[in-house]
């Protein structure tokens, strides 16, 4: 790790990036003789860092002193009635209060409606504004069980491709991202490289200069498409048939890894019999690729070694996510693509970070809360129903109390929460309590009862994993809270004090708690698996270190799923699955479209496909509130991209005003006709409400349905009608 010169009066501290981005880059973070952080750079010596920072966080000193943060907690004034606030302008609905009094206040009033309507009528609500370990989920979980708030399902992101990894491999692992390098063909698939996870991209560059080919397949002309050798751009929601297509060549010609499907996988049989039906013509169908371009594509998938498929979360915001990820996840153990370095692929790595949750998490308080029991569980992802459910509601609710209360951290579902309306109507009801820990003013803090200003990375102490890498790194506090702001870990530390709950777990520092994730035990060293070689003091040096099996990647690879017993029923990879089948679900992937797609009855009302996509200057909605960030983001903001046959069909050119709008809600965006899109799909970006005409965003278009696996959001398969205003 970098250190400033010996008698310099300047520090180097090593900080972790905590945003929602599989990269978590190592980040130095310079600081001055006043305490005051002046320049963050990536950390040369972290193997996927290499030294770069992405766009939106090389300028991240001007989120941590922008002058909008929020410095004091704050009340709403008395007679302000909820709802979206100017920019700029927030402030003269709240007033200023203390610490102390806005804590005292709250565990009051959440302490009433947990007598008057039971603990349950409290809804945590957080996702991944920071990744930190202890920022993520630690005090704040304690906190949660013991008072006996409803438990939050946190599937608004990955739970139906990670749920569906998970049926095929037990566990989610993927090839070492720097190992990338190697492939000899690349598919990046539902993966926006170049907007959401810029660390691989070198090492795809690499691939390439050694005669790798780059293939994409995405129905949005990223930037990572436009600089591919192939973009495939599929018709969104279908490629489950796709992969089965890719399937039926592999086997008509004869393609498969016999060795490793013999001895890795179970189900084989049955997946041979399923795929025999789609043939190329008939995915060429569904797909709106040519029958000869599967032919191709699965012969050189199936031909080329090292084969890696970067997956990420795009394919799996569909009704039938759960079986496109399945599907595409069993492509490698089918080819044995594994089994060579620098092939197989990748959804995430989160799996290889076991962190001691039992004791960050302390589940076992709920035994003590007022239920005696592990409270009831609402899906995140229907948080418009759950807010404007009635007590005793069976579905969202599983029939206890109507949601009273409403404590939001590490998130802003005011603007990333599908179906949007219903969302702001829940969050409008005056006798629901809100209160939001976050930095800045969003279009969630407009709905609050109280605000309470939270940290940046800089700021406070923790560790992290990541979901793209193999290392656990150490972010270090490198700057004092701006104003009064406080991290998480105190917020829900303080919370319980005010709330009498005497367990000594309430009182723990962060760093006690770093040493409960990492299991430190008397030798000094990690207890959790693969961890076993770190110590706190190395984490400390160091900065970061490789879990166990990654320790030396020039030397032993590290190849996933390539020998052992896997952590499925069967212990191989499946194919089948009879944990699947026994829940009432079909055993082996198969393709159904969308409700909400082409060809569906609801199509003649509605004949566009949305894809409202996330921004690449911000991450999801963190970032959109910034000047310089708005600007690196002008060209696609506010805009709808269309495809020039569906604009010219309207009578829309580009620049002109377009009402997008389905059953549930409107937007007004300015046409750009840019052929980014293909024929029949539009395209917008997520954005703030409140900084957006009508104050409404694409989630406003949004619905609650759920995905196939995981009951996770379907984002992405959205019907819409354009027209001109
Ligand atoms: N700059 C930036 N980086 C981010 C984020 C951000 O908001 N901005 N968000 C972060 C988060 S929370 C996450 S989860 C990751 C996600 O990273 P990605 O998984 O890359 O996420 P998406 O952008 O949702 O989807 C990737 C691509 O899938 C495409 N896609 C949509 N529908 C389909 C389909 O049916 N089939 C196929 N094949 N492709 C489809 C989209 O057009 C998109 O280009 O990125 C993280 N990184
Ligand atoms: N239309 C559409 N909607 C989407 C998506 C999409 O692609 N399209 N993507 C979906 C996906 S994949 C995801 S993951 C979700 C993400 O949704 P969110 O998890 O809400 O993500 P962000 O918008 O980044 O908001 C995180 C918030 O946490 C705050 N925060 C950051 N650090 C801290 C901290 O230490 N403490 C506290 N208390 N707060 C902190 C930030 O300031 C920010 O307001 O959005 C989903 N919504
Ligand atoms: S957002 Fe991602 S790429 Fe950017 S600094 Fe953070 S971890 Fe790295
Ligand atoms: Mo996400």
């Amino acid at each position: 790790m970098a250190a400033a010169a010996e008698n310099s009066p300047l520090r180097v501290v090593h900080t972790v990036c905590s945003h929602d981005c599989p990269d978590s880059c190592a980040v130095l973070v310079t600081v001055n003789e006043d305490g005051r952080a002046i320049k963050v750079q990536g950390d040369p010596g972290q193997p996927v860092t290499q030294g770069f920072l992405c766009g939106k966080v090389a300028k991240y000193l001007d989120r941590v002193y922008s002058p909008e943060r929020i410095l004091y907690p704050l009340r709403r004034r008395s007679g302000v009635a909820k709802g979206p606030l100017p920019k700029g302008r927030e402030l003269e609905s709240f007033e200023r209060v203390s610490w102390d009094e806005a804590l005292d206040s709250i565990a009051g009033r959440l302490q009433q409606i947990s007598d008057e309507f039971g603990p349950e009528s409290i809804l945590p609500y957080s996702y991944a504004g920071t990744m930190g370990v202890l920022g993520y989920g630690s005090m704040d979980r304690r906190f949660f069980h013991r008072l006996g708030g409803s438990q939050l399902d946190r599937t608004i992101c990955a739970e139906a491709g990670g749920q569906a990894w998970n049926f095929v491999y037990g566990k989610k692992l993927g090839t070492p991202t720097e190992d990338f390098k190697l492939a000899k063909l690349i598919i990046a698939w539902g993966a926006n490289i170049h907007g959401n996870n810029i660390h691989l991209w070198p090492m795809v560059e690499q691939a390439r200069r050694n005669g790798a080919r780059l293939i994409v397949i995405d129905p949005y002309k990223t930037r990572t498409a436009a600089l591919a050798d192939w973009h495939i751009a599929i018709r969104p929601g279908t490629d489950v048939a796709l992969a089965l297509g890719m399937m039926h060549v592999i086997l008509r010609e004869g393609l498969e890894d016999k060795a490793y499907i013999a001895e890795m996988t179970h189900g084989f049989e049955r997946l041979a019999e399923r795929v025999r039906e789609y043939t190329p013509d008939r995915v060429a169908a569904s797909t709106g690729l040519t029958a000869e371009e599967v032919e191709q594509l699965s012969r050189e998938y199936a031909t080329t070694r090292p084969a890696a498929i970067r997956l990420n979360y795009g394919m799996q915001r569909s009704d039938n996510g759960g079986a496109a990820t399945r599907a595409i996840a069993m492509l490698p153990a089918l080819t044995g693509a594994w089994k060579h370095r620098g092939g197989g692929g990748s959804l995430s790595t989160s799996g290889a970070f076991l962190w001691n949750k039992r004791e960050l998490e302390r589940m076992d308080l709920a035994l003590d809360s007022p239920i005696g029991r592990p409270a009831r569980v609402v899906n995140m992802s229907l948080l418009g129903r759950a807010l404007n459910a009635e007590a005793g509601e069976a579905e969202v609710l599983s029939g206890g109390p109507a949601v009273k209360a409403l404590f939001v951290y590490n998130s802003n579902p005011g603007a990333v929460a599908p179906n949007h309306n219903a969302v702001r109507r829940g969050l409008a009801r005056p006798d629901l309590f809100t209160v939001v820990h976050d930095l800045f003013f969003n279009d969630t803090t407009d709905y609050a009862d109280f605000v309470l200003p939270a940290t940046t990375f800089l700021e406070h102490d923790d560790i992290q994993g990541a979901y793209g890498h193999y290392f656990v790194q150490r972010s270090k506090k490198a700057i004092e809270p701006i104003g009064e702001s406080r991290p998480n870990v105190w917020l829900f530390g303080e919370l319980a004090q005010r709330m009498g709950f005497t367990e000594p777990c309430f009182r723990d520092s962060a760093e006690q708690m770093i040493r409960q994730a990492l299991a430190i035990g008397l030798d000094g060293r990690s207890k959790n698996k693969d961890m076993k070689h770190i110590s706190l003091e190395d984490l400390e040096e160091k900065g970061h270190i490789p879990l166990e099996f990654h320790l030396d990647p020039q030397g032993q690879p590290f190849l996933p799923y390539t020998n052992g017993a896997l952590p499925t029923p069967s212990g191989k990879v499946e194919f089948y699955s009879e944990a699947l089948a026994a829940a009432g679900q079909d055993g082996l992937p198969d393709y159904v479209p969308p409700v909400e797609s082409r060809g569906a009855e609801a199509a003649k009302q509605y004949p566009l496909e949305l894809l409202g996509r996330k921004a690449d200057n911000y991450m999801n909605s963190t970032f959109a509130n910034l000047d310089g960030h708005r600007k690196m983001e002008a060209r696609t903001r506010q805009r709808l991209e269309m495809h020039p046959d569906d604009a010219k069909a309207r009578g829309i050119s580009e620049g002109d005003r377009v009402r997008v709008w389905n059953d549930r809600g409107e937007i007004t965006l300015c046409a750009m006709v840019d052929g980014a899109v293909p024929k029949g799909v539009v395209a917008a970006r997520l954005d703030w409400a409140k900084l957006s005409e009508g104050g409404v965003n694409i989630n406003a278009l949004t619905s609650e349905r759920l995905t196939d696996i995981g009951a996770a959001p379907t984002f992405y398969s959205v019907l819409v009608e354009v027209g001109r205003i």
